[in-house]
């Protein structure tokens, strides 16, 4: 790897078209960094960190990125200069968790070794796909039929599958209207956290729903309860905020606890053990997919390009940039046609930072020089 020469942090915050909402809570502003690591031949790639204002998905917030990057990451980082990406996992292993911070760093010298080495990322990480499926997660309506107009909208533009988001007191009646109205839709839902064990008869009515997956039911940091249930149910269990590195897969392998895998980079501390994970899958015969966390085009990007390894066997979750944003700050836009995105073999993600945009949206700026 060429040396780096400096990091800058970019703070941007962007209003979501529409309140994103969830069992834990409603996004609407996003605050985060889109990190950018120049070398020292000038080429520039970048990352996108994915924690929210609030800690309500997992423990990270924007703050504690910022703090996480600039007391410890990036100091991390001149101290070991990195060989190869995948070096990065390692360099920052001393720091326990925080793995949506490291992943915001880690993800942009993914996209700069790409870019030096003339390489499109999706194929530096070994993707082979032209074109990846994707879903639409669709968040709490305020009423039942703009669901389903909103279902509506989803299948006509080709979406593969639809993922709801469920909670206790908002789910087998609406799952009900929804089968109504789409016998053969391929469905799934998502209940972040929202049940417990004690509900395992309520969960059970699950599955006279025909559901691909149900996701994340229980705890977030359970893998025991989710086994017990998984004993319990015909519908598949999914993990997401569950799962934060490669020992969470196997244990939750071994345990039973899912049969699906959501992988989110972010979450698992970035691209590297995002395949080390897809790796894992394919062996165990896993189903896995790639989460999304209501990013702007450059972790949009990164999505894309992970998704182009052949292991990630069903929808993901990535829209369309204008799907959630009024404008994005990549060119062209992310596009979704017939419920696929193409991938593209640009170097490294393969998306230009739109400059103009970064900075209309930048409300801080910091730079590190190595
Ligand atoms: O649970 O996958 C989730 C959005 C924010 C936080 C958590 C989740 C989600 C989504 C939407 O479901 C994913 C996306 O479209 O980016
Ligand atoms: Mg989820």
């Amino acid at each position: 790897m060429i040396p780096i020469q400096e990091i800058t942090l970019h703070k941007l915050q962007m209003k979501l078209k529409h309140p994103f909402n969830t069992s834990f809570g409603t996004v609407q502003n996003k605050e985060f960094f889109i990190i950018e690591a120049k070398n020292q031949a000038g080429d520039i790639g970048y990352g996108e960190s994915v924690a929210f204002t609030s800690p309500w998905y997992t423990e990270e917030t924007t703050k504690t990125t910022e703090h996480m990057l600039t007391d410890f990451l990036i100091p991390l980082l001149k101290a070991n200069p990195p060989k190869h990406p995948e070096d990065v996992h390692e360099i920052f292993s001393g720091i326990r968790r925080n793995n949506m911070a490291k992943a915001g760093l880690e993800m942009a010298l993914w996209d700069l070794f790409a870019k030096e080495r003339r390489s499109s990322l999706a194929s530096l990480l070994g993707g082979k796909r032209k074109h990846i499926d994707v879903g639409m997660s669709i968040g709490m309506q305020a009423t039942n039929e703009e669901l389903i107009q909103k279902i509506k909208e989803a299948k006509e533009q080709g979406f593969k599958r639809i993922k709801l988001k469920i909670a206790p007191g908002n789910d087998l009646e609406l799952l009900a209207k929804v089968r109504e109205a789409f016998p053969d839709l391929p469905l799934m839902a998502d209940a972040n956290s929202a049940y417990s064990l004690a509900d395992i008869d309520h969960l059970k009515q699950l599955d006279q729903f025909n559901l691909m997956m149900i996701e994340q039911p229980l705890q977030h940091d359970d893998v025991v309860d989710h086994a017990r249930l998984q004993e319990r149910i015909e519908t598949p269990i999914c993990l997401d905020e569950s799962i934060h590195s490669l020992e969470d897969v196997k244990r939750a392998h071994s345990l039973g606890s899912c049969q699906v895998i959501n992988v989110k980079a972010g979450r698992v501390g970035g691209l590297t053990e995002a395949k080390n994970i897809h790796d894992f899958c394919v062996e165990n015969k896993l189903d896995l997919w790639c989460g999304g966390m209501l990013e702007a085009g450059v972790g949009r990007a990164h999505n894309i390009a992970l998704t182009a390894l052949t292991g990630f066997n069903l929808p993901g979750d990535t829209a369309g940039s204008l799907h959630y944003w009024h404008e994005d700050i990549i060119k062209p836009n992310v596009v979704v046609q017939d419920g696929q995105i193409a991938v593209t073999e640009d170097p490294g993600i393969g998306y230009t930072v739109d400059r103009a945009k970064l900075e209309k949206y930048r409300i801080k700026k910091e730079r590190f020089h190595f």
